[in-house]
């Protein structure tokens, strides 16, 4: 179940310890301010919502609506203009992946995200940046394409990309439950955070993207990342993000009309 942004802020705002989602009590990070503006549809939102849960580290979600940006995002990322933006003890940090990084070397208090070894952690950059630049654009565009040769090449090059990552988890993965090994990493978190619109998009339109025998590796991971503490309630449910889908299909349409 996805929390309201109410119970959310009640829940980040609680004076508690934080409890890792090993069941360790941690230290309480003494007056360190973090603010995320976000929006919960936003897979790249996500990922630094899933990494701060990693960390067990509260923090005060900033929502921004559709169709309007307020002035502390204007202000926080003047260049893109995008969320996310994490807000660390007043200063601003843009870019999901670039705020993942950031979340992993300032907080220890939780397992660490990006692999120890060096190669490994070029090889988790390579992918991820392979799905933000290649496989996401063709996933996102299934949806928008008209039907016809256009719509059949996007949903090709989605399924082609699938079967690379499923290439990818053997191979970073190294026989255990995630890209990150036994803990969910660097990798897991950039692409898992695209989950909850592969399956909308896939209920939208009819496709199969995760499938049982072209990645029937990718398949069993994305139940297990799914279901883990620090990402279940961050990834929204399917029918939500088909609701929120319809919802922007109609405000682009006027705003390409008006
Ligand atoms: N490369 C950016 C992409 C962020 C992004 O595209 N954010 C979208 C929301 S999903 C956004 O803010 N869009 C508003 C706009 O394009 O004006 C990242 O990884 O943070």
């Amino acid at each position: 179940m996805v929390m309201s942004n109410s119970s959310f802020r009640r829940r980040q705002g609680a004076k508690r310890k934080p409890i890792s989602s090993f069941g360790l009590i941690l230290p309480v990070m003494a007056n360190s301010d973090v603010k995320l503006i976000g929006a919960w549809p936003s897979p790249f939102v996500m990922r630094p919502r899933i990494a701060l849960n990693i960390k067990s580290v509260e923090y005060e979600f900033l929502e921004e609506k559709l169709g309007s940006k307020s002035q502390l995002l204007l202000e926080s990322n003047p260049v893109h203009k995008k969320i996310p933006v994490l807000i660390h003890d007043g200063k601003p940090i843009c870019e999901s992946l670039v705020i993942v990084e950031y979340i992993d070397e300032v907080w220890s208090s939780g397992p660490s995200i990006l692999p120890s070894d060096p190669y490994d952690r070029a090889i988790a950059r390579f992918w991820a940046a392979y799905i933000d630049e290649k496989w996401f654009p063709a996933m996102r565009n299934i949806t928008a394409a008209k039907e016809g040769e256009s719509r059949k090449a996007l949903i090709e090059q989605a399924g082609e990309g699938m079967v690379l990552l499923e290439d990818a988890f053997g191979k970073c993965s190294k026989g255990k439950g995630f890209f990150g090994g036994d803990q969910i990493g660097y990798l897991d978190i950039a692409f898992g955070s695209f989950l909850g619109w592969l399956r909308a998009i896939e209920k939208l339109n009819g496709v199969e993207l995760l499938d049982e025998t072209k990645t029937p590796g990718l398949l069993k991971w994305a139940q297990r990342f799914s279901s883990h503490p620090p990402v279940k309630n961050v990834l929204p449910e399917t029918d939500k993000l088909v609701e929120f889908a319809k919802v922007l299909a109609k405000y682009k349409a006027a705003e390409s009309t008006s």
